[in-house]
């Protein structure tokens, strides 16, 4: 495919309850949309980065920056497209020479991709090798002012009929806020539990109590840099840890996994530079025999559609973070959201990442567009 041009778009949604975390509050988001032309056909990204760099060092205004400044210009440089030869496989080693900002390749990653697969009409299930055309559904849970309504929602989130819950935990919101949904929900429903980097090493034996509950994980406890803190709460405690913000490529997968620092992993496209290098962690862990899951970043109709084939494949063994459009926005971008039935949502199926825009709903939340020529 030849590149043409690419819309930056920056959208405003509000989130239907306000989502705490151990990092902070959100009650609306800001995101970035990418928008790529081709000769083939045009393709939409979306972009993970949140409006502040408090879950990763990324951030939407960084990500546009440096899609603009540095991205886009060294795709319209590569070799390929010029000609008709330009595939989303030759994007990440295209940008490979620039370091981090995963959120912002992926998203250029995934316009890519779009467009491609929209003009060979094949789904991005297919083309990832998904091998189930249902999902079991998780929903995360943030944190609270205090035990009953973390109560109340998790009521509601089962009453949807979620197959997984997880808690948000931090210093002083852990061992009892989980024992109270424990009790709740019954031994039975899988449980885990999110940090978000909030603990450090002198707290390992603090967590080893959460062992009681019989979580499916511990997700992320400790500094994303920090591998052997977590090697050493692997070694201490029953409860599987799983990184999250510490995985951001296959190799830091496979280190981790040696290291015994992660017995399960949270795979977020975003977070490692986009869908393909998502699926080579899933093709590596299970080789490893090391289970992974489908994490979410709060995405629109466009991730959430992409997250879904992606967790289709054969290797993800436990229920992802990719509820219903609901459980955020009031009303999605795409004319045909993500919904719930008996606790799984369905795989899309249709060419491209599986969704088709709302354009008239897109347009009216539209708060900024930038428009980038070859
Ligand atoms: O999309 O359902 C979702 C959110 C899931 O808890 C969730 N994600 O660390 O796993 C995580 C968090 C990060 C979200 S805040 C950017
Ligand atoms: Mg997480």
């Amino acid at each position: 495919m030849r590149l043409e041009r690419l819309e930056l778009r920056r959208i405003a949604l509000d989130l239907v309850t306000p989502f705490r975390t151990s990092f902070g509050v959100e009650t609306a988001r800001d995101i970035l949309l990418l928008k790529v032309t081709t000769d083939a056909g045009v393709g939409w990204g979306e972009c993970v980065a949140q409006h502040e760099p408090a879950y990763s060092p990324e951030f939407v205004d960084g990500a546009a920056l440096v899609i603009e400044q540095h991205l886009w210009p060294a795709l319209l440089g590569a070799p390929a497209s010029g000609d008709a030869t330009l595939t989303a496989a030759q994007v990440a080693p295209t940008l490979q020479r620039f370091k981090g900002h995963q959120m912002a390749k992926a998203a250029l990653e995934m316009a890519v991709l779009d467009a491609q697969l929209r003009a060979e009409g094949v789904s991005l299930a297919e083309h990832l090798g998904a091998t189930r055309e249902l999902i079991p559904s998780g929903v995360s849970v943030g944190i609270f002012d205090t035990i009953d309504v973390l109560l109340e929602q998790v009521a509601g989130y089962v009453a949807d009929g979620y197959v997984r819950i997880k808690l948000k935990i931090e210093p002083g919101w852990d061992i009892e806020p989980v024992r109270a949904v424990r009790e709740l929900i019954g031994r039975d429903k899988p449980l885990q539990v999110d940090a978000n980097t909030a603990y450090s090493r002198a707290d390992i034996e603090h967590l080893c109590q959460l062992d009681q509950f019989d979580l499916l994980l511990i997700e992320q406890p400790l500094a994303e840099e920090d591998v052997l803190g977590h090697a050493q709460l692997a070694a201490a405690s029953a409860t599987p840890v799983c990184l999250d913000e510490s995985i951001l490529s296959a190799s830091t997968a496979v280190d981790a996994i040696e290291l015994g620092a992660t017995e399960v992993i949270n795979i977020k496209p975003g977070r490692v530079g986009g869908y393909l290098e998502a699926r080579s962690i899933h093709d590596v862990c299970v080789e490893l025999g090391i289970p992974v899951w489908c994490g979410g970043m709060i995405e629109t109709g466009i991730g959430r559609a992409a997250n879904a084939a992606l967790a289709a494949l054969p290797g993800f063994t436990l229920p992802g973070d990719i509820s219903a459009s609901t459980r955020f926005y009031r009303r999605d971008i795409v004319t045909d959201p993500i919904t719930i039935t008996d606790g799984h949502v369905s795989v899309p199926s249709i060419p491209g990442l599986g969704y088709e825009l709302d354009h008239e709903f897109l347009d009216s939340i539209t708060t900024s567009t930038t428009e980038l020529t070859g």
